[in-house]
């Protein structure tokens, strides 16, 4: 006998970032086709009795496979890092296409193709790094690729090989109003970092622990009055990634008391670790080294504030994964480096989700709609993926999770499923967990173990950004 769905899951608690209803989810052609009660049967069925069901996760920061300089390499490619994403309950990443100075974009985009391909287990999109905006790059390359579904690019205001200029950044972000792309910025002064290192350096302070020191809060606030001072100037909103603690935040608040369109992300390590955790002994600090850095317990609470408040539009996990004992990681060159040459960046991707719902859902913090909100649905709206990603409702991909929210998990690395050889959150124990992940209505982790294929997550190609201001799209 035909059967109506591929696959229903019955009795779901179902919770959208506005909405809460019990029902039946049928599943067709890997979409979402019905949500009811008592839907006929399908070829296969599901009971989520007990469980909350919640949209897939929408990681919109995380690095996989990037080509980085030599010697160095990210332990992730795109099997190992969307596993691993897939068994924390994200069915959509967009890690960064990054051009090279020098370099074309088109060129660093159909490379980052050819590292996907055949390799992802979920969906995935591209954002572009610009590290060099030529009139080439500006005027023909980043127009064509807005286009053809590259709608956001992350530029830099700090690291040697990424960094742009004012004036260049102004540029892009005028191409970026006038053509409908999100700009995210990376915003810590590069030159204050640069002095304080070599101050540092010059103390013979070398240790793991200074990579906070050189990098204090008064540089990612100066660099954030900037950014915002660029989007002002340029009438285009902006989104300030990783943003720390207090200071950057007060400068958010304040942009937002003048009605400018500054969004802004938050990331695990800013509530869950702090500077303490880059002092460990020996060098074992290096294990949470990235920028901008962990900060101290009062700015974690103020990181939660701003979760809480509506300062923050997205949760990502920024995960830039580098292995700890490893010659092209973290102890580049087989040796413990002074922190100025520690590879920048810290593994996240399978426990942002579970952290954030611990610490923030089951420690009443944030509520459940806010949770989703944060981590799929505004950055599926953000970088134009919505409706397809983001929620559960008719027509979108059955991108669904299962939650056990009694499910208590003491995190370990053993238990993960990337291919970095530490987590910074050993130990740590926390209440729910994924324990059911489909993508696209195909079953790709279970019960913490992966479930999926190796090469079916698919390129997505992202339409505007749904950013009312960008839309809006008046011209100077
Ligand atoms: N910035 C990122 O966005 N990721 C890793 C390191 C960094 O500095
Ligand atoms: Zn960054
Ligand atoms: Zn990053």
């Amino acid at each position: 006998m035909a059967t109506a769905y591929d696959l229903v899951i019955r009795n779901a608690d179902v919770a959208t970032a506005s909405d809460r209803f019990r029902c039946d989810i049928g599943i067709r052609d890997g979409r979402i086709a019905a949500l009811g009660a008592n839907l006929d049967a399908g070829a296969e069925e599901i009971d989520a009795a007990g469980m909350l069901v919640l949209p897939g996760g929408v990681d919109a920061h995380c690095h996989l496979d990037q080509p980085m300089p030599e010697g160095m390499r990210m332990a992730d490619d795109f099997f190992t890092g969307t596993r691993s994403a897939a068994c924390g309950g994200t069915t959509t990443v967009i890690p960064f296409a990054a051009q090279e100075k020098g370099g074309s974009l088109r060129a660093a985009v159909e490379d980052y193709h050819r590292r996907a391909d055949g390799k992802a287990v979920v969906d995935y999109a591209f954002h572009l790094i610009v590290a060099d905006p030529t009139p080439q790059v500006l005027n023909e390359e980043l127009p064509r690729l807005i286009r053809e579904g590259y709608s956001s690019f992350k530029i830099y205001m700090t690291y040697d090989d990424l960094k742009l200029s004012d004036h260049e950044i102004l540029k892009v972000l005028t191409v970026a109003r006038e053509h409908k792309a999100l700009v995210m910025i990376h915003a810590e002064n590069s030159d204050c970092i640069a002095w304080l290192t070599e101050r540092l350096n010059d103390e013979g302070h070398t240790a793991p622990k200074y990579h906070a020191v050189s990098r204090p809060m008064a540089v990612e606030r100066e660099a954030t009055h900037r950014a915002i001072t660029f989007s002002e100037l340029a009438d285009v909103p902006i989104l300030i990634v990783h943003v720390s603690g207090r200071e950057a935040i007060e400068q958010i608040r304040w942009a937002h008391g003048r009605g400018l369109p500054i969004y802004a992300e938050t990331c695990p390590q800013y509530l869950f670790l702090s500077e303490q955790d880059l002092g460990g002994e020996g060098y074992h600090g290096a294990k949470c080294v990235c920028s901008p850095p962990p900060r101290d317990i009062g700015n974690q609470r103020a990181v939660w504030d701003g979760l809480a408040g509506g300062v923050f539009s997205v949760f990502s996990s920024d995960h830039a994964p580098f292995r700890y004992d490893d010659a092209e990681g973290k102890k580049l060159g087989g040796k413990e480096q002074p922190f100025q040459y520690i590879p920048n960046g810290i593994p996240g991707l399978e426990t942002r989700l579970p952290l954030l719902f611990s610490g923030g859902v089951m420690e009443g913090r944030i509520d459940v709609h806010q949770f989703v909100a944060l981590t799929a649905t505004n950055p599926a709206k953000m970088y134009g993926l919505y409706p397809r990603k983001g929620s559960i409702m008719i027509g979108a991909d059955a991108d669904i999770v299962l939650w056990d929210t009694r499910r208590k998990v003491t995190i370990a690395n053993a238990l993960l499923h990337h291919d970095v050889d530490y987590t910074p959150y050993e130990g740590r124990t926390v209440q729910g967990w994924p324990v059911l992940t489909l993508s696209r209505g195909k079953v790709v982790s279970r019960d913490q173990a992966f479930a999926g294929e190796m090469g079916s997550g698919r390129f997505l190609p992202c339409g505007a950004p749904q950013v009312p201001r960008l839309q809006q799209g008046k011209s100077i």
